[in-house]
């Protein structure tokens, strides 16, 4: 494990400033295979967890979806970071920018601006499961921001934090996107409460989190005229194909993507276009689709500040503030780990 007098060693060419380092599981977790065998292979409906999606041609792809005009998360939470980071840096003044899910980081770096006006030079440790996408954006943010150290980790948040590197001073945890809400509701109490049980008094939370809106705009950004969220979802065809000698025709499959009021959720499907039988070699197994059945991808949970306020206390936090995009579109909460 890195320790923080490493990270702090006096580095002034961009490659010293960039670490790369794998985070092991901190508990047996399971792996794609038997995620396969577990959601896949059952039903109804089969399923699989999200975090497949992001190989690198997935996380380049979900960077599309976020500049496809139908997708407003990413640039709504853009303008409300813009518009908080420095109050919020200049409340927290971190030592340690801790970002989970952190893909490109491409918002976070609305932080950096921050941390440069506020001066506050904070090191940051972008948390994700793709090693290609921490690869690219940490290259970029430390040609870009010349004090920054970029502690790069590679893992999965769902195995647990214990392994996570320990930093000196105050952390502030980020979660942005609305990632959250790819969670079941008893997965991210789960994943809260262990991160709340992971972080120190003095640190900080700032979660974003997609908000319940008009059905037709949250049907429009899952389902974006050009096509790209398809292609993602589709693409996690190939990553099957690939790790797992399988034999999807990407064809054979549709995109459908629909709100559900009820649940105040997106649910994400492929759907097979045919009867059709699909190999997957590597786990000695063969899959029947009837025409018309589906794979659940993914579920994309919306909040009201209450269900978001809720979630937050019953993992062990209290909100500190709370930061709103115009027509409630989406909210950043800044939440304190409560003492148990
Ligand atoms: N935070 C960015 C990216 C969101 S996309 C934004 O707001 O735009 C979700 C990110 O979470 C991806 O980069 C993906 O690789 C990562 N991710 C998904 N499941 C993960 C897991 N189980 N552990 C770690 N990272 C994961
Ligand atoms: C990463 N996550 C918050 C995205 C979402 O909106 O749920 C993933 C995504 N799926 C389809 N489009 C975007």
């Amino acid at each position: 494990m890195t320790t923080d007098e490493e990270m702090t060693t006096t580095a002034d060419t961009p490659g010293e400033r960039l670490l790369l380092q794998q985070v092991p599981p901190a508990r047996p977790t399971a792996g794609l295979e038997e995620d396969v065998r577990r959601g896949l292979l059952r039903g109804p409906p089969r399923s699989l967890p999200p975090k497949y999606f992001y190989d690198a041609r997935g996380s380049v792809l979900f960077d599309r979806i976020c500049d496809t005009p139908e997708y407003y998360p990413t640039r709504t939470e853009d303008a409300l970071l813009e518009r908080c980071a420095a109050a919020i840096i200049a409340a927290v003044r971190p030592k340690h920018i801790v970002e989970l899910g952190a893909g490109t980081s491409r918002k976070t770096r609305r932080l950096f601006d921050a941390c440069v006006s506020e001066a506050c030079h904070s090191a940051y440790a972008p948390f994700d499961v793709c090693h290609d996408v921490l690869v690219e954006a940490g290259g970029s943010l430390v040609n870009d921001y010349d004090w920054l150290t970029v502690n790069a980790l590679v893992g999965d948040y769902h195995a647990g934090f214990d392994h996570l590197p320990r930093f000196e001073g105050r952390s502030l945890f980020v979660f942005l996107g609305g990632t959250i809400g790819n969670f079941y509701p008893e997965e991210a109490v789960e994943f809260l409460s262990e991160l709340r049980a992971h972080m120190q008094p003095d640190d900080r939370l700032l979660l974003g989190a997609d908000r319940v809106k008009d059905p037709a705009a949250l049907h429009a950004a899952y389902n974006d005229a050009a096509g790209v969220t398809a292609e993602f979802n589709l693409n996690v065809l190939e990553v099957l194909n690939r790790e797992l000698d399988a034999d999807f025709v990407c064809e054979g499959f549709y995109h459908h993507a629909c709100y559900h009021p009820g649940t105040q959720r997106i649910e994400m499907y492929l759907v097979s276009k045919r009867r059709q039988r699909v190999r997957l070699r590597r786990l000695n197994e063969q899959l029947e689709f009837a025409d018309g059945e589906e794979i659940l991808t993914e579920i994309s949970r919306k909040f009201t500040p209450e269900s978001l306020r809720a979630l937050l206390t019953v993992s062990g936090f209290r909100v500190e503030e709370h930061f709103e995009a115009p027509e409630g579109y989406f909210s950043l909460m800044l939440a304190v780990p409560v003492e148990t």
